[in-house]
């Protein structure tokens, strides 16, 4: 029987040392509120990405809400339209509103984006890099900074582990910036994220707020619970120390897909920067004919980030206002790849592809020409 090819697949690290670190903490009695393991995975992320705070959370979502807590986030703040739910959620959960910018080409926030959704009421702004590909970041940074008194900008970093702009880490930019470590991502910690960031005193309150407002063993802010237990941080641990392998195979997964398609247009890695190749994204017409056709054969494409937040019930915005995005939504299609799909499944994806593509052209074809 063909088996089902999925997107989001989780990359399994190490299983021994992953048991032996479960073990460690069933033995220790320790699952949670910052135990080794938090600690540690903290100082790691830290020092891979390079900045002076790690906070580890429960996952990206919440991590996102206490960071912009942290900064002071308050009223409107922009986002683009073409991203994951989340992004927007995080806003609108903790009272704070989200003003859609259009992405650009590229499927990330640019200067136009945010030109379009700038005004006096802006209270900050959370640039998305989108499928590990950072947004631009200098022109944000700019408008950040340079806005009458300026206001705070946070990145959702969901994507992006293990990437770099400009030969720095991504998780060093902004006010703040916040990991994902879900199931599906390159790296994984069942459910996790982190907050990254430079700034002490947004570190301090953000590490207050996610364990109830407690600091030095009083309660000094309004919190939630958003720790991260032992057992996520332990498996982040574990996938980390494969992030080189994941890598590896993402990257030969992207190259053999683009390869074997040839004439389709992929969402492109820049090569002189470090990347994680999580994502094979392509855009590509006739996107749901080719999307229903892969169905049909069990392997279960995705057209993230379809219809764009705009488009969903909560977020109701004028379509008019951002063309790229609409243009995305028709178009984009992730397919399978990371650790659980090898060269001979990807056959099997672009065969599919590659026939629904000429059956695209044969019925484009006048009668005389296609017989
Ligand atoms: N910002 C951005 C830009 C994001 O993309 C996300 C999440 C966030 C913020 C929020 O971060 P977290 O709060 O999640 O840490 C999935 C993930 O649940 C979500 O984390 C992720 N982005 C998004 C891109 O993908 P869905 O709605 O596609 O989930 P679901 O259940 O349909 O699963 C996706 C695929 O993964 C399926 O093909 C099945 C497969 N899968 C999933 C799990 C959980 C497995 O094979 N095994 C598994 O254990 O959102």
């Amino acid at each position: 029987m063909t088996e089902a090819l999925h997107v989001g697949r989780p990359n399994i690290g190490n299983r021994k040392r992953l048991m032996m670190r479960l073990n460690d903490i069933l033995d220790s009695r320790w699952l949670s509120n910052g135990g080794v393991f938090v600690q540690r995975l903290e100082e790691t992320v830290a020092e891979l990405v390079g900045v002076r705070h790690c906070i580890a959370v429960c996952n990206g979502t919440v991590g996102l809400q206490v960071a912009l807590k942290a900064a002071g986030v308050t009223g409107q703040v922009i986002v683009p339209a073409w991203t994951h739910i989340a992004t927007a959620h995080a806003l609108t959960w903790i009272g704070l509103e989200p003003v859609f910018a259009d992405v650009n080409e590229q499927h990330v926030l640019g200067k136009r984006g945010i030109q379009y959704a700038i005004s006096s009421c802006t209270g900050a702004i959370l640039g998305v890099h989108l499928w590990g590909r950072p947004c631009s970041i200098e022109a944000l940074e700019h408008k950040a900074r340079c806005h009458d008194m300026g206001f705070p900008l946070i990145f959702d970093a969901a994507h992006a582990f293990g990437c770099s702009h400009r030969g720095q880490m991504i998780g060093g930019f902004g006010d703040a910036e916040v990991f994902s470590f879900h199931a599906t991502k390159f790296v994984n910690g069942f459910e996790g994220g982190a907050i990254c960031t430079n700034d002490d005193a947004l570190a301090e309150r953000a590490r207050a707020m996610i364990n109830f407002g407690y600091r030095d063993g009083e309660v000094r802010h309004v919190g939630t619970n958003a720790k991260m237990s032992e057992v996520s941080a332990a498996m982040v641990l574990t996938s980390i120390e494969s992030m080189g392998e994941f890598v590896a195979v993402n990257h030969r997964n992207y190259a053999e897909y683009r390869k074997q398609l040839p004439g389709v247009t992929f969402v492109e890695y820049d090569e002189s920067e470090q990347q994680n190749y999580q994502y094979v994204v392509i855009e590509i017409p006739d996107r749901d004919r080719v999307m229903e056709a892969l169905h049909a054969e069990k392997v279960m494409a995705r057209r993230y980030f379809w219809p764009g937040i705009h488009r969903m019930a909560p977020y109701r915005w004028p379509a008019a206002t951002l063309p790229e995005t609409e243009r995305l939504a028709a178009c984009t299609l992730a397919l399978p790849t990371g650790t659980a799909i090898g060269v001979s499944e990807i056959t099997r994806v672009c065969d599919i592809i590659k026939r629904v593509m000429e059956e695209s052209t044969m019925h484009s074809m006048p009668a005389w020409a296609a017989s």
